[in-house]
């Protein structure tokens, strides 16, 4: 049965997913939920994702509505391909462990936000730059009320609303010190990833084949899950000088470059730069899927009216005929 793996290119915790489903190379299908339309907090997602968030898998009756359960998930129908979260008899799985719950402490969004208000803490920064801290309340309040309004209409949903109001108005995303502070907290945790590198590769930056390690075992774990999309969020966030660059973490730059050759990688990842292929074509496929009902009761209606203004100046057609004599 095949998966249905419901993301955002564009969206953190989906790259992690994708990445996930990419590596195993198991087959899926994509439904891309475009978030500037609200799609994820439409009635039918929050019915398959009660948080309102990406990713989402589906597969068959089962549903995983986090990106580590969807990657152990993933383990768990894969039997006979390396596990992404090994178990203790695989050298390296205790440093797996380790350095996932670490990077797991990492606030992500806070750093994403705020480099997308604070652009003076950027370089390069590669996310779209109409934001703004106004633009982003503003956004948040819209949907704060388009939640209100949902809730109030599916009241089987109504706690699934109400949780994910709390959620958002108890965070505080454009906050300058807690952006700074998570940037801080992010620098010591590169700092470790690069003396864990430093052990394994001892003095290798490049040229690397199948058979040199990766983060924590010879084969790519979750723990390489998490680093290879962190660092990607670092380069759309405009951070890369901050956390590798001229020198700074020679072992960081070499994995990012490492795993910028990896196939799963660049088909996770690579789009989420692209604001055509992140942002606007997710937002007309949405657009269209909604309209689609619409469009088509309007096809018929102008085809029935041009039909019958046909017919009335000029008479039935000659198919009209031979489908009667056919029929008759
Ligand atoms: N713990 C979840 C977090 C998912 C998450 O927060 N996704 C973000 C996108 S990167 C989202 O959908 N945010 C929208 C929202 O919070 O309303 C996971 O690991 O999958």
């Amino acid at each position: 049965m095949a998966l249905t793996l419901y993301y955002n290119p564009a969206s953190f915790f989906s790259q992690r997913a994708r990445l996930a489903v990419e590596e195993k190379g198991v087959a899926y299908r994509s439904h891309i939920i475009s978030h500037p339309s609200g799609e994820a907090i439409e009635p039918w997602y929050m019915r398959i994702q009660p948080k309102g968030t990406v990713p989402a898998l589906k597969h068959g009756e089962i549903i995983k509505t986090d990106s580590k359960d969807i990657i152990l998930y993933l383990d768990e129908i894969t039997p006979d391909a390396p596990k992404f979260y090994p178990d203790s008899r695989i050298h390296g799985s205790d440093r797996v462990a380790y350095l996932t719950d670490l990077m797991q402490t990492i606030s992500v969004e806070q750093i994403s936000f705020g480099s997308l208000c604070y652009r003076q803490y950027t370089q390069d920064c590669k996310l779209p730059n109409r934001f703004d801290v106004k633009y982003a309340k503003q956004s948040f309040d819209a949907m704060g009320d388009k939640m209100r309004k949902l809730a109030e209409k599916h009241p089987d949903l109504r706690d699934s609303y109400m949780d994910k109001i709390k959620v958002h108005e108890g965070r505080d995303l454009t906050n300058k010190e807690n952006f700074l502070v998570a940037l801080k907290e992010c620098d010591s945790i590169m700092e470790e990833i690069e003396e864990e590198l430093a052990q394994k590769w001892n003095g290798k930056f490049d040229n690397f084949t199948d058979s040199d390690p990766w983060l924590c075992c010879d084969h790519f774990t979750i723990a390489d899950i998490y680093l290879a999309t962190l660092l990607h969020r670092f380069v759309l966030a405009g951070q890369v000088k901050r956390m590798w660059s001229d020198g700074k973490r020679p072992y960081l730059a070499a994995y990012y470059a490492r795993v910028q050759q990896r196939k799963s990688f660049q088909r996770a990842c690579g789009s989420a730069n692209n604001l055509y292929l992140s942002v606007l074509l997710p937002k007309l496929k949405h657009q269209i899927r909604k309209a689609f009902p619409r469009l088509m009761g309007f096809s018929v209606f102008a085809a029935s009216l041009g039909l019958a203004v046909y017919v009335q100046y000029k008479g039935y057609p000659s198919w009209w005929h031979n489908n009667l004599k056919l029929k008759f």
